[in-house]
């Protein structure tokens, strides 16, 4: 068995605990809108059913925004919406697909345009002039084709199933671990991740790393050591 030295551990700890660290923390306020969910294929016709759900500080303006789907197969655009509204008090804005009178069928809507986003393999990109400040990229997507998601697409569901962060509020760049599959769609409604202490979350982190190293926690090592002394 090769025994790790202290100071071999003391790195490999501190090395853990701050990828724990950046793993386990939410975005933080005052943090660009999120994409927190999207649902672009209902079962049968979409129209006046699908929506895009954003997550948010509180207060934020949207107004300017855009959200652009981007075709998997030639990179084109469409749609191509200009959003407006204010994140709600809940963190929770949807914008909802009109269904052709101005109405939705979408519960909660914030804001009510017409479009259409595509079936995968397709990208939803969220930005604010040229500056691209979220996307989510799903379905499998050949090697020529246009991939503007972030780190390896996420999986789709069947029709009537939604794509959704697990928490709306924690974004790692990666959809295909962010993001899962909702059998029933949630406009409006999300799970958070608590926003930890800054002292907490690093306790916590800490404490894991001590685990990696031997099983014991930081603190109980140095009782160990005060024991010996
Ligand atoms: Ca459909
Ligand atoms: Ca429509
Ligand atoms: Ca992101
Ligand atoms: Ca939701």
């Amino acid at each position: 068995m090769v025994r790790r030295t202290s100071s071999q551990c003391g790195v490999r700890g501190r090395r853990l605990a701050a990828c724990l660290l950046v793993l386990l923390a939410p975005v933080a306020a005052g943090a660009a809108p999120l994409i927190s969910e999207v649902f672009y294929d209902a079962v049968g016709s979409d129209n006046g059913l699908s929506f895009v759900e954003l997550w948010g500080v509180a207060g934020t303006s949207l107004d300017g925004l855009v959200l652009d789907g981007v075709n998997g197969g030639d990179g084109s655009i469409t749609p191509h919406l200009t959003l407006s509204g204010v994140i709600p008090a809940d963190g929770l804005f949807v914008i909802a697909d009109d269904a052709g009178d101005g109405a939705t069928s979408v519960a909660g809507a914030d804001l009510v345009v017409n479009f259409d986003f595509q079936n995968g393999p397709d990208s939803i990109v969220l930005r604010a002039a040229a500056q691209v400040l979220d996307a989510v990229g799903y379905g499998e997507f050949a090697p020529e084709e246009h991939f503007a998601g972030e780190g390896l697409p996420a999986i789709e569901g069947a029709p009537g199933t939604s794509l959704a962060r697990r928490f709306a509020n924690v974004d790692t760049g990666h959809n295909a671990s962010d993001f899962v599959v909702l059998d029933v769609p949630t406009p409006g409604a999300a799970a958070l991740a608590a926003v930890p202490e800054p002292a907490s979350a690093a306790l916590l982190a800490a404490g894991l790393a001590g685990l990696a190293c031997g099983g014991r926690s930081l603190p109980a090592r140095r009782g160990a050591a005060r024991r010996r002394a």
